[in-house]
């Protein structure tokens, strides 16, 4: 049995997404967490089991997994006849590895660094590169991958969609979100949750 642990417009709501767009067989749990904004709120919820309170966390027959990358990787692995993911040993299977641990060892740290107003030249260098990245993928699109949506466009999407203000004003971002908000998978994941609706506009 599969259970997630889910909170309203976080960085679990992308995992509901995703679930419809595996038609996966998962019970929600809807968690309040402690922290917004690096204040202290409350305690954590008892009913979630991430030991820092955070979200998203799932079960699996009582195996704990957390980190977005990881539940997502996780999910889509259960579910290879959705074709969201790629076997191993594919040559897709390294480039679905790198969009995933990318979103969160650079895509994330330069969005921060840029909400923070940071503007040290690395942090400058560090946002534009990214930028960079997605946009020569999105040009060769349409998703990021190439012409199979897959779960690289459920955590880089779903990100990109909660800042979408932050973003160089540019047609492939456009049409990548409106691509992505149009999927039967966001209109079911609204359904569960009316909170998570992606951000289309700049
Ligand atoms: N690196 C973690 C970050 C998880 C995270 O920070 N989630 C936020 C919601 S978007 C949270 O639960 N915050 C509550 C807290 O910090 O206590 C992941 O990607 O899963």
């Amino acid at each position: 049995m599969l259970t997630l642990f889910h909170a309203a417009q976080t960085r679990s709501s992308r995992i509901l997404w995703l679930i419809e767009e595996l038609g996966a067989d998962v019970e929600v749990v809807y968690c309040e967490i402690a922290h917004r904004d690096g204040k202290k709120v409350g305690e954590p919820d008892p009913k979630n089991p991430h030991p820092d309170g955070k979200v998203p966390a799932l079960i699996h027959d009582g195996v704990l997994i957390t980190e977005s990358a990881a539940v997502a990787l996780y999910l889509t692995d259960l579910h290879p006849e959705a074709g969201l993911g790629a076997p191993v040993g594919s040559p897709e299977r390294g480039r679905m590895l790198t969009w995933l641990t990318w979103a969160a060892g650079e895509l994330e740290p330069a969005l921060f660094g840029r909400m923070s107003g940071a503007s040290d030249a690395f942090a400058v260098a560090r946002f534009e590169a990214a930028m960079d990245r997605l946009m020569e993928a999105l040009w060769n699109g349409p998703f990021l991958m190439g012409g199979r949506f897959t779960v690289a466009d459920v955590m880089i999407g779903s990100t990109l969609a909660w800042v979408r203000p932050m973003l160089p004003d540019s047609p492939l971002f456009d049409r990548y979100l409106e691509r992505l908000a149009a999927r039967p998978g966001q209109a079911r994941e609204l359904v569960r949750d009316p909170s998570s609706a992606l951000e289309v506009a700049a």
